[in-house]
């Protein structure tokens, strides 16, 4: 049976952003009114989490993914599963890396990243662990002072992957496939195309330079972004079941699988949906005045 209209759930995770969605059940497919009340949601809370699913096909979890949009494909990493849309996560005793342990917004290398990412994780690290945290970048440019909006609503940054992708899926090929590092430069501020709300658009694993300025200048306040993007008034984090989905929407937030669970094995399926070139509109609105009251780190 297909959920039908009225079943889904929607709770929101924290009152920043995210929301668990229950009552839907992917596997069993959906029908047009209840997509487009989760891509709502979605659109609303940045991530969603469908709780109490059972394992998707691969060819489930893409027939959803092309109801946001057309595929995105990982410009590094070959394809492991005999559907080439599906990029297989999966990190065990003999990972030398572990795909996601770090913040960052997926491939914003690409001169038009993947918009929304769909994850099913269908095996857990026996011993717990293997969380996914997110951070919200509206929160993050909403709370900060208007000077420094102003400021970096004029700039743009470099998004670098010659740093990250060589030898990083070694393990998945035999080497012979071309290797490519997309580099491209995006707006630090982004108007995201949907809901026209502004977002910082900076993450420590791909953003490597402010363009036009110096090294030290650039990178100086990159640090600063980074620290503030990071901080924990701004995030969630995900404690999987078996076969929870996550979705959640690049343009707006940031992620980090945390790998704590080595020798453990962990796996799922990933779907990722093409964006489009991010912009900034400087006609476009600016955000409330945030309710989060951040203050300044202190010891009591
Ligand atoms: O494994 C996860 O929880 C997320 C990994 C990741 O960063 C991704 O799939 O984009
Ligand atoms: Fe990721």
């Amino acid at each position: 049976m297909t959920s039908g209209p009225g079943d889904p759930q929607i709770v929101p995770i924290s009152p920043v952003f995210g929301a668990e969605i229950h009552g839907v059940d992917l596997a069993s497919g959906i029908d047009d009114e209840t997509f487009r009340l989760v891509h709502q949601a979605w659109l609303e809370h940045g991530v969603v989490a469908f709780r109490d699913q059972s394992p998707l096909t691969a060819d489930a979890q893409v027939e959803f993914a092309l109801r946001i949009g057309p595929l995105h494909t990982h410009p590094a990493a070959p394809a492991e599963h005999a559907n080439a849309a599906v990029f297989v996560i999966r990190t065990h005793r003999d990972s030398s890396i572990s795909n996601g342990n770090g913040w960052h917004s997926d491939v914003s290398c690409d001169e038009e990243p993947p918009s929304a990412t769909m994850l099913q994780i269908q095996l857990l690290p026996h011993c717990g662990g293997g969380d996914t945290l997110f951070a919200d970048m509206e929160a993050a440019y909403a709370t900060l002072p208007a000077t420094t909006r102003e400021r970096l609503c004029g700039l743009s940054a470099i998004h670098a992957s010659a740093h990250v992708y060589p030898g990083r899926y070694a393990d998945r090929s035999d080497g012979k496939e071309a290797l490519a590092t997309p580099s491209a430069v995006h707006p630090v501020v982004r108007t995201h195309p949907e809901t026209g709300r502004r977002s910082l658009f900076v993450n420590p694993s791909f953003t490597v330079a402010i363009d036009g300025m110096d090294s030290a200048e650039g990178g100086e306040l990159l640090t600063e972004l980074h620290e503030h993007c990071t901080r924990p008034e701004f995030q969630i984090r995900h404690r999987w079941q078996p076969y929870d989905v996550l979705l959640w929407d690049n343009r707006r937030v940031q992620h980090f699988a945390i790998w704590d669970y080595w020798p453990n094995e962990r796996s799922g399926h990933r779907v990722t949906v093409q964006g489009t070139r991010p912009f900034f509109d400087p006609e476009g609105p600016e955000p409330d005045e945030s309710p989060l009251r951040l203050s300044i780190g202190r010891l009591a």
